[in-house]
Parts: C-alpha cells; structure tokens; sequence
C-alpha cells in the first residue's frame, strides 16, 4: 500500500514540522496589522472529548461560525484526545480537503503572513498520538469576506470565518456560543452513546451448534462519534465466532494483543492491514492480530461484507482488543470466554 507508507512517512517527520508550524506561527503575528480599537486575538475550539466521557467526541468548531475584523489573529486550540485540523483551501476548490484522498494534508502548511484565501493554509492533525498539552494553531485574515475552512479527518466538520473591516465578536460572545454548542452536542453524544451500550448482542445461531455475536465499532450522530465498542457479549463459548461491524462515520480497527502487542501508530502498515491476513482469523492468546481499518458506513461506500471482520475464538480465555485509531479516547473492549 503505497499511500499507507506515505501516511508513515508523514507521521515520522511530524515534530519536525510541528517545529516549523509554531515558528511559522510567531511570524505571521508578528506581521499582522491590526484593526483599530479590535482586540488583538480571539480563540475558539477545534472539536472536544466530553469531558464526563472521552468516549464521546464532538466534531465541531465550537463555535462554528465567528465574526472578526481584519488581521486579528484567529487561534484555534485542540484539547484532543480525538484529533482535528483547521484547513483553509484556496477559493473555488470543489472537493473539501481529506486524508483519505491526500495523506499528505496530516501536515501542516503554515501561513505566510494574514491569508487571503487564495492558498492551502493547513493546521496538520493535532493532537498526533497521546495529547500531552492543549495544542494551539494560529492566522489572521487580510482581506474582508467569508471563508470557510475544514477538518481533513472528519468529513462534515467545517467552520466559517467572516472577515469584516471593523466589527467582531466579543472573546465572551465566542466563548458562550462554543459553550452552548458543546452542551447541545455532548447531550447528542451522550444519548448515541448510551444506546450503543445498552442494545443486546445481535447473534447467530451456526450450523455447526456455535454462535456468531456482533459487535458494533463506534456510532455516529450528526455532530458527533461516540469512540466505543458495543458491550462484548458475556455468553462467548469456545468455538463461537465475533463479528466485528463497522456501521459508524469514522474507520477503526479491532486489534488485539493487549497494550504491550498492539502498535500506536494507526497508519503504520501492521495497522493498516490485517494481520496476519483477511477475515476470518482465530484468537491466539497474546499474539497480536488485527482487523485492519474496517471502513466507515457511507453514502455508496462498502456493502457489509466489507465493514465486518470475524474472529474465531478457539479456546476459554482473555482477548483483549482496543481500537488503534481511537486508543487515546479510551476506544478498547474484552472477549472473555468460557
Ligand atoms: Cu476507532
């Protein structure tokens, strides 16, 4: 998979060019003229965890839509676990930018001084792995107008900048309209998520006296994913099989091991991939196997068949299993048969 050896590639530089983007970053505030009598910055947030549960993850700018005044530096924080970019792409471009069809937009473009919605001006993902601090990414705008900008992870999140010549909203307008959002769409979450535990097992009854379980990777509401596996069935027996079904907006992986097997890079190859190969696999106690990214549900994307991933559970046991994508939101589940 060539693009996947790019992804890893990308990853791999990532601090350096985290090294350039916050030095980028110093310039164009530096060379930013200000409004008079505007307030120098305003920030705003790059999606959030709940912070009652990382399972649940908003994709949203919060607020979605800001009003600010010519060269007042715009700054975005990402508080993570569940990654997001701020993309600006140049004026008339049709598609919004996405990793899947660009790997190379996991980096960041920084700006070159107040952008004039004529270039690529890109955050990069952030966080990239565990977050350790609140990320920061920042612009200004230097001419009047609308832009929008996009997150490349997230299909469907998207925020406006309106660019006006002296007018802007206040840093406390921003702050309680992000808030307000956030609540509305934490309780969105929260409610996805709490049906996603309760719902029973689907099964099957095999031929062979053996029983096929389902387990659901995530769900997805309309300004939300909710980062969890649906409850593992308590009744696994040796010889039953676990379906793995991706039914969500995002891609995940079933992967097991436990922590010390299961890599953390979600494009390295290994992870990527299944491994050791295509669907059905059989469960062998602390060996590292994985499903490979299981593909989201889509308008016209995979039939079934093809966002589902079977594991044969051989023996009683312990098999854990943890989602590479989504292990910083806590995204993990247990196969416990008797
Ligand atoms: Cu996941």
């Amino acid at each position: 998979m060539k693009v996947v050896a790019h992804q890893l590639r990308v990853l791999l530089a990532f601090p350096l060019a985290l090294g350039a983007l916050v030095a980028a970053g110093g310039i164009a505030r530096a060379a930013t003229p200000r409004a008079i009598g505007a307030p120098g910055e305003v920030t705003l947030t790059a999606g959030v965890n709940d912070p009652k549960d990382p399972n649940i993850a908003v994709l949203e700018y919060l607020p979605g839509s800001i009003k600010v005044a010519k060269g007042t530096t715009v700054t975005w924080k990402f508080a993570g676990p569940e990654p997001h970019s701020v993309t600006f792409v140049p004026r008339g471009t049709k598609t919004p930018p996405s990793t899947e069809t660009d790997p190379s937009l996991m980096f960041p473009t920084p700006p070159t001084g107040a952008y004039d919605g004529t270039t690529l001006v890109n955050s990069g993902v952030l966080p990239l792995g565990a977050a350790t601090k609140v990320e920061k990414f920042s612009m200004s705008f230097a001419k009047t107008g609308t832009y929008t900008y996009y997150c490349v992870l997230h299909p469907g999140m998207v925020g406006k900048i309106q660019v006006t010549d002296d007018t802007q909203d206040s840093q406390s307008s921003i702050t309680k309209r992000g808030k307000q959002q956030q609540k509305k769409y934490l309780a969105e979450g929260e409610a996805a998520k709490k049906k996603l535990v309760k719902a029973a097992p689907k099964k099957t009854k095999n031929a062979d006296g053996s029983t096929t379980y389902t387990v659901e990777m995530g769900a997805s509401t309309k300004h939300t994913d909710v980062l969890a596996f649906s409850p593992t069935p308590r009744k696994v027996k040796a010889g039953d099989h676990v379906t793995f079904v991706n039914n969500s907006h995002a891609p995940h992986t079933a992967s097991f091991g436990g922590p010390a097997l299961v890599p953390a890079i979600p494009t390295a190859d290994n992870v990527v991939n299944p491994v050791p190969g295509a669907s059905p696999q059989t469960l062998v106690p602390d060996t590292y196997l994985n499903s490979g990214w299981v593909p989201p549900k889509t308008k016209g994307g995979p039939p079934l068949a093809a966002r589902s991933f079977t594991f044969d559970v051989p023996d009683a046991g312990k098999f854990e299993y943890a989602c590479v994508l989504h292990l910083g939101s806590g995204m993990a589940g247990e196969i416990d048969a008797t």
